[in-house]
């Protein structure tokens, strides 16, 4: 058994997203690229050797392989522990659990989150810090930074270990303990809600179907779904997590997660529907033949959070990324909390929460999450719903048009153009820019632009601050349209553009989202003259 050092040559395209390295699985498989990331990773987090670190993934294809790629290269930097999930398996939030409960100096993920997986599609691997959550922006860009400039690679010389055996096992000097991937996060949940509760709402006959997508929160929803709180058996869908997600895109929305969509439409025999994504970290809420949006869900998450055992003292405040509808402002000013608006990427998140300047937070993007961890979290969303069912022994679609009737209705949409030419995209990016000083004060159909921005956000507890988050128009009626290019695609690029329009008074049979943003969805469309500079005439993807 040997250290080796491997000489390499900068790859310049080791950019992080949004949310870590993202790219086909094709381009990690290449020799040294997956290796010359995480080097640099291992420089910039230095010192490493001595500590302890955990890592996992999502099952993708080539999990295993960069798991055990990964190891030799901790071992070679003289890393004294690594936990790894059983299997290779662990989800986000379970990686934040853990790095927070073993104060770990960090840990490795494996995933590209929603993205499909297998031979040819995506793969992607991200570096989370000592608090659990994302590396900061500070962070990731001296690895990218590292990652131009290297030249060799640490290795140690030796054999794979069993992934699949749990059990302390050793790679040179440095211990390895294979970990059940559950246990600790189930430990966690069952602390912060009323298992009680909910068992009883399971045992008299409530049903529900939760939708794991052949991803990652297969085995956790079995385990504390059926096993723990007594729901049917049968009531994970989808539950075994495959390399290529059964052929899907592990994206829990209502375009992808069409099979649970169809189980809770019509007379649905099933009370609640929820699902999440590749590496579990997403969430989404449907009761029967309704859609909850994300940024409802977080909403009525903090106009509730104190009735549940873990949130019993309140939240000293609440957080949102700017795209996220305004709805959860209201509660705050309700309740007389602070609301903060970050750039997306759940990583803006990390100071607020340590800093215990909020308790709750969430994402237009099907992500919610508190400060039991540092990573939004799927399945917690989904406890803290059917906790909420079982204290209001009400159907999803009462609390939140109860929750309409007492804050107002936010009309929200997103409109995703995906692989669009990416010079295209930041053409259009660059026009909106220019043309921000003339669209003030412009009204279009009846509204009127009353500021618009191009996004930037001071950081409260670091004042580092994060320029070009999105172009904001906001609208003097509350209305508002974000645009931006999104920092999770791996192939050309993808345009969001998010429509909001606030109603104060709502009645229960108001109308549909689209036909009630449809002005606004028109104002957006010809403002950034999306069909032309596109030649597309409809988004792929409406959320
Ligand atoms: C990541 C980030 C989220 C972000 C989402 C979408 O989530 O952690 O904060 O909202 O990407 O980002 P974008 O709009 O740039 O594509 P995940 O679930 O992909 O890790």
């Amino acid at each position: 058994m040997k250290i080796q050092t491997i000489a390499t040559q900068p790859f310049n395209d080791q950019k992080p997203g949004t949310s870590g390295l993202r790219k086909k699985v094709k381009i990690f498989q290449q020799p040294h690229y997956l290796e010359n990331f995480v080097q640099s990773i291992f420089h910039i987090a230095s010192p490493i050797a001595g500590q302890l670190l955990v890592v996992g993934g999502d099952g993708r294809y080539y999990n295993k392989q960069a798991i055990q790629i990964i190891l030799k290269m901790a071992a070679a930097q003289g890393v004294a522990k690594i936990l790894v999930g059983q299997n290779g398996l662990l989800s986000t939030p379970a990686v934040s659990a853990l790095i927070r409960k073993q104060k770990a100096a960090g840990g490795l993920i494996l995933s590209a989150s929603h993205n499909p997986g297998g031979p040819d599609e995506d793969f992607g691997i991200k570096f989370n810090i000592q608090n659990g959550g994302p590396a900061p922006t500070s962070f990731t860009e001296a690895v990218y930074k590292y990652s131009n400039n290297i030249s060799s690679y640490k290795i140690l010389e030796t054999a794979d270990i069993d992934l699949n055996t749990l059990g302390p096992s050793k790679m040179g000097d440095m211990q390895i303990e294979v970990v059940d991937p559950v246990s600790n996060y189930a430990a966690l949940m069952a602390h912060l809600f009323d298992f009680n509760r909910i068992k009883s709402m399971f045992d008299s006959g409530f049903s529900m179907r939760f939708d794991a997508m052949h991803a990652i929160t297969g085995p956790y929803a079995v385990e504390i779904l059926e096993n723990v709180l007594g729901a049917a058996p049968g009531t994970v869908i989808n539950a075994v997590p495959l390399e290529d997600f059964g052929g899907g895109h592990p994206d829990p929305n209502l375009k992808h997660a069409h099979e649970l969509v169809k189980l809770l439409s019509g007379n649905s025999a099933h009370s609640f529907g929820a699902a999440s994504d590749g590496d579990g970290d997403r969430n989404m809420i449907l009761g029967q033949n309704f859609f909850v949006t994300p940024s409802d869900s977080l909403a009525i998450m903090a106009a509730n959070a104190h009735l549940l055992p873990g949130y019993k003292n309140g939240l000293s405040g609440v957080a949102r990324s700017m795209p996220t509808s305004t709805a959860v402002d209201k509660v705050a000013e309700k309740l007389g909390i602070e609301c903060y608006e970050t750039p997306t990427g759940w990583k803006f998140f990390g100071n607020l929460l340590d800093d215990n300047k909020i308790t709750l937070c969430g994402e237009e993007s099907f992500g919610s999450g508190s400060d039991h961890v540092r990573e939004k979290d799927g399945l917690w969303a989904v406890l803290f719903w059917l906790n909420l069912l079982a204290i209001k022994k009400q159907s999803v679609s009462r609390i939140v048009t109860e929750h309409w009737a007492r804050f107002g209705r936010n009309y929200y949409c997103r409109h995703d153009y995906e692989a669009i030419d990416s010079q295209v995209a930041n053409d259009l990016m660059q026009y909106l820019l220019q043309s921000l000083s003339e669209l003030q004060g412009q009204t279009f159909n009846n509204y009127t632009i009353e500021m618009c921005d191009d996004f930037s956000y001071t950081d409260p507890v670091d004042n580092s601050i994060s320029d070009h988050q999105g172009i904001r128009l906001l609208f003097s009626d509350g209305s508002r349209i974000v645009y931006r290019l999104s920092g999770t695609g791996t192939e050309g690029a993808t345009l969001r553009v998010y429509i909001e329009k606030f109603e104060p008074e709502v009645s229960l049979q108001s109308g549909e989202t689209q036909q009630v943003l449809a002005d606004l969805i028109e104002i957006a469309n010809n403002i950034a003259q999306i069909h032309t500079r596109t030649g597309r005439t409809d988004p792929d993807v409406i959320t």
